[in-house]
């Protein structure tokens, strides 16, 4: 270092530094271990958090048999795991503090080279306990794979950025973002995508699989009791990624068939007049609506860019699982729905929305709210 008074800095420094390792380092070191401590702990506890069944998205809370087998694997692994890891330190601590070094006359000690017992033994075991996790692990790996022959029901999961549709091609029905599935059923779910590589992950009920494009993946799941579960796309896809959520909704068979039966129902045409306003605005040239979505029973929304919209109102979410499907968030979706959902292709690429066309009016807005939530 270059400083301009040179005999200063060297009469202060030594003292400074000197003043610093003597005194504030010791605190220094000791307050920053304490500060690491703190934070450790703060750590352990935050992951350990993330093990609570309370969690919606808890792989612990196994409530089908898919995931309860997977997780099975996962105990046997850590468990295998921890008993080697245990043995390997504690062999390893016993020796570090037997054998040390107690003076700095101690002669070294002898030095071998090879000792083919040994090596046999360190070679077969680290095999027997491969063999032990492998066993498991291939078995859930078929287990996964090949869904039992009563599975009755199919529905095809497609993953767009950043949303989800399912179809029923046997009851011909069509819905994005919540998939029914009756209850002690297995289901088979055929996983494709149509633009990058999605996940489709529901961690109570089964483990990740990949959804790619022009390649169709599989995976069953059968879910033990009735309720509301999370899923999420798993796999880094763009912008709104983590806003890419769905939801599955178990309910006893007599309720699933009902709700097939109203999905498979077109959608009336709307009597209350700012609903049918609403509908004449979503068939308009203006909004251009219809091109990306389809609403069953009319000649001119047959678009697939978007989510299916025959039931909109029947669904408790919209924009993906992110908001509860009220009034107020659907406003706030046709307002701006780039502010719910950044990157998302409705606001990119809607005239509408992306300042080349004509922007909606709030009068506009209220009425296509009012069709929408007619669409039950
Ligand atoms: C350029 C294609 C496009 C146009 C035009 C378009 N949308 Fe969309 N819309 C989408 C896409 C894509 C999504 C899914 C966004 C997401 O969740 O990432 C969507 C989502 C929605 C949703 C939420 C659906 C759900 O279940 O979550 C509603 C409601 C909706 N659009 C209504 C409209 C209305 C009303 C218009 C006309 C003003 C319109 N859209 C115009 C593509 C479009
Ligand atoms: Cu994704």
């Amino acid at each position: 270092m270059t400083g301009r008074f040179p005999s200063q800095c060297r009469k202060i420094r030594p003292s400074f530094g000197r003043r610093l390792r003597n005194i504030e380092m010791s605190k220094f070191r000791h307050r920053s271990l304490h500060l690491l401590g703190v934070l450790l702990t703060g750590l352990l506890f935050t992951l350990l958090a993330a093990c609570s069944k309370a969690n919606p998205q808890s792989t612990f809370d196994t409530l089908g048999p898919v995931s309860r087998n997977q997780a099975t694997i996962l105990y046997v692994i850590a468990g295998v795991g921890t008993f080697v890891f245990i043995l390997v330190f504690g062999i390893l601590a016993y020796t570090v503090i037997r054998y040390r070094r107690r003076s700095p006359d101690d002669p070294d000690p002898p030095q071998i080279h090879g000792n083919d017992k040994l090596e046999v033994a360190w070679t077969i075991a680290p095999a027997i306990v491969l063999i032990a996790v492998a066993v498991p692990t291939l078995q859930g790996i078929f287990y996964a794979a090949n869904p039992p022959t009563e599975a009755r029901l199919t529905v095809e999961a497609t993953g767009h950025q950043w949303w989800f549709e399912f179809k029923y091609p046997e009851l011909g029905v069509v819905t994005a973002n919540e998939m029914h599935i009756p209850e002690d059923e297995a289901v088979i779910v055929e996983l494709r995508s149509v633009d990058v590589n999605h996940s489709f992950w529901v961690p109570k009920l089964a483990g990740k699989v990949d959804m790619i494009p022009n390649n169709e993946n599989r995976l069953w799941l059968q879910a033990d009791e009735s309720g509301m579960y999370y899923g999420q796309c798993a796999e880094f896809c763009g912008e709104s990624h983590a806003k890419m959520r769905f939801r599955v909704v178990v309910e006893p068979r007599a309720e699933f068939d009902a709700w097939v039966a109203r999905q498979q129902a077109a959608a009336a045409v709307p009597g209350d007049p700012l609903a049918k306003e609403g509908h004449d605005l979503f068939m308009s040239n203006q909004a251009r609506c219809f091109a990306c979505h389809t609403i069953a029973g009319t000649q001119k929304a047959r678009g697939t860019v978007g989510p299916n919209l025959t039931h909109f109102a029947s669904r408790q979410h919209l924009a993906a699982g992110n908001l509860e499907n009220t009034q107020e968030n659907l406003r706030m979706w046709l307002e701006d729905p780039d502010a719910v959902k950044p990157g998302n292709l409705m606001s990119r690429d809607a005239a509408v929305y992306n300042g080349q066309g004509e922007p909606l009016t709030e009068p506009q807005i209220s009425a296509l709210v009012a069709f929408l939530r007619s669409l039950e």
